[in-house]
């Protein structure tokens, strides 16, 4: 399994570094936090870190508004910090992956501020700027993601820019070939600092229709959704040229060795496997958030694992994604005991798992007191469960007053279980989810089938699904029960073996052929003899 690349055979840590580790009592996460924080990363297992945006930045959207692509904003410390955060991942055999936001800048980016300035500043196409509709009004009937118009008009020069999240992230205009460049240079400056890969923030929406024609109506949509529901997204994303800006990254990024190119896409399936490129030439790996919606129960989760892995194209490889910075924590959407297996789920499934900082704790629902939400979707469209502070909450070491956090006061509320739910505490108690986590970590690390094996649906019955994974003589059977009851299952005859690993009370060693009982909200790993 080491004839592997790291990226196929290891297991991704998101942090979200302003909730990760303050460490100036500011009460927001820096860069000199993380790397405190190596070593438990280390005792954690995992291969490589995320890392969400941490360039200057005015925070409208929480670095997802970068003013500067080559530099460290000063609230996460320095580009010195950031080399010292690379060296020390590096000489524990952590890599580190950089989140890159081409899509949009921020308004306080030089290059929107030139593009404002003129009409006929040379800058001016490096965004999409557009004119009034004939009868005036907005270009067309695009919807900003974070709900509102995608366009915002500047009176000086009397055209409207587009914006396909907030009013302060202008989209940049990658049909301009200086975009293109600019961006690549971007790229090569983190490449060449050492880091192992990028993140892509919204591939998918970096090209649109160049006619720029309105999105139909969404039929489907209803009351209580967010309002870029309204409209079905077919001219403003996933413009069929979206991928020739991608193959150009992707070169880029293939002239340094062993470096990965991750792509955000909410798309369904069959859409979203276009994004490994004709041949091969996209992202390596396009994100899966199929686990992030599919409804918890056996038959739904068993149809997307299998469509998921037919639509695969050839040699493209698979991943899989349990939570992350923009949806709800998967102990508040599925519950306690069943995150429990469903990080068995994502810890065992064939392709690279990224696993969310927190959710090793199974760091569950936050409720956020109006007065502390920070979120701007939740601020523009209030009260429908869109806002993602709720996820975004400081990380629980210990059972001090702000959970080791911060000396200060942190940016958003501990879940208020912290006493109780901490890094300190769950190390000790072999049950936990920590120890749960670090141990399907350790078992995947391993074990060739489950890191880089074969995938075969076994059984599907009631609210119970089996698969095995296979690498060579290795046979694994991952056995999970997504319900409350007691449920058992006579076993094919050649599924004889022990359990590796339960998430449930089972002894490790237990013999296992014939039929298996499963505990309610239990998952087990069995290996063949
Ligand atoms: O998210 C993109 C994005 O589309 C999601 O916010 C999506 O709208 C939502 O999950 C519903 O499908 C990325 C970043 O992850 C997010 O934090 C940023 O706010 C956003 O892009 C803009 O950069
Ligand atoms: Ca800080």
């Amino acid at each position: 399994m080491h004839n592997h690349l790291w990226w196929k055979r290891g297991i991704i840590y998101q942090i979200y570094p302003r909730s990760f580790q303050d460490t100036n009592g500011d009460g927001i996460g820096d860069l000199e936090g993380i790397r405190r924080r190596l070593d438990y990363l280390t005792w954690l297992g995992v291969d490589a870190i995320w890392i969400s945006p941490v360039y200057p930045s005015p925070m409208a959207d929480f670095g997802y508004d970068v003013a500067d692509y080559c530099n460290i904003d000063p609230l996460f410390g320095s580009i010195d910090d950031f080399r010292l955060l690379l060296d020390d991942a590096h000489g524990r055999g952590l890599k580190v992956v950089m989140d890159f936001v081409p899509n949009h800048t921020s308004i306080a980016h030089e290059w929107f501020q030139q593009s404002l300035s003129a009409k006929d500043h040379p800058k001016r196409d490096w965004y999409i700027w557009r004119d009034p509709a004939p009868g005036g009004g907005v270009p067309n009937n695009w919807v900003s993601s974070f709900g509102g118009p995608a366009w915002t008009f500047d009176e000086a020069t009397g055209q409207y820019y587009y914006h396909a999240f907030l009013s302060s992230q202008p989209d940049l205009n990658w049909r301009n070939p200086d975009v293109c460049c600019a961006m690549h240079d971007v790229l090569r400056f983190w490449l060449d600092l050492g880091v192992d890969g990028f993140r892509v923030d919204v591939i998918w929406h970096l090209m649109k229709d160049p006619d720029f024609r309105d999105n139909p109506v969404n039929p489907g949509y209803g009351e209580g959704r967010g309002e870029i529901e309204k409209f079905l997204q077919v001219h403003s994303t996933d413009h069929p040229d979206v991928h020739g800006v991608i193959a150009g990254m992707r070169k880029v990024i293939d002239a340094y060795p062993d470096r990965v190119l991750i792509g955000e896409v909410y798309l369904p399936v069959e859409r979203l496997v276009t994004y490994y490129g004709q041949d091969l030439s996209g992202a390596h790996l396009p994100f899966n958030f199929q686990l992030l919606e599919v409804a918890w129960q056996a038959q739904r989760v068993a149809d997307l694992i299998v469509e998921y892995d037919r639509s695969i194209p050839d040699g493209g490889w698979p991943n899989w994604v349990l939570g992350n910075h923009d949806r709800p924590r998967v102990a508040a959407r599925i519950g306690e005991k069943q995150a429990r297996v469903g990080t068995m789920l994502l810890l065992t499934l064939r392709g690279t798992p990224t696993l969310y900082y927190g959710d090793e704790l199974g760091i569950g629902k936050i409720h956020i007191p109006d007065h502390l939400v920070h979120d701007p979707w939740e601020k523009n469209e209030p009260g429908l469960g869109l806002g993602r502070d709720p996820e975004r909450t400081p990380m629980q070491w210990d059972a001090s007053e702000a959970a080791g956090f911060t000396t200060g006061t942190p940016w958003l509320p501990l879940s208020s279980d912290h006493l109780s739910r901490n890094v300190v505490l769950q190390r000790e108690d072999a049950a936990s989810m920590l120890n749960l986590t670090r141990a399907l970590i350790a078992l995947r690390r391993s074990s060739a089938a489950l890191s880089v094996g074969t995938f075969a649906l076994l059984k599907l019955q009631g609210d119970m699904l089996a698969f095995e994974r296979r690498y060579s003589e290795e046979r694994v059977i991952v056995v999970l029960n997504l319900c409350h009851n007691e449920e058992c299952w006579d076993m094919p005859a050649d599924v004889v073996g022990k359990i590796l690993l339960s998430t449930g009370l089972r002894a490790p060693d237990e013999p296992v052929s014939g039929s298996i009982c499963m505990q309610p909200d239990e998952g087990v790993v069995i290996r063949c003899h």
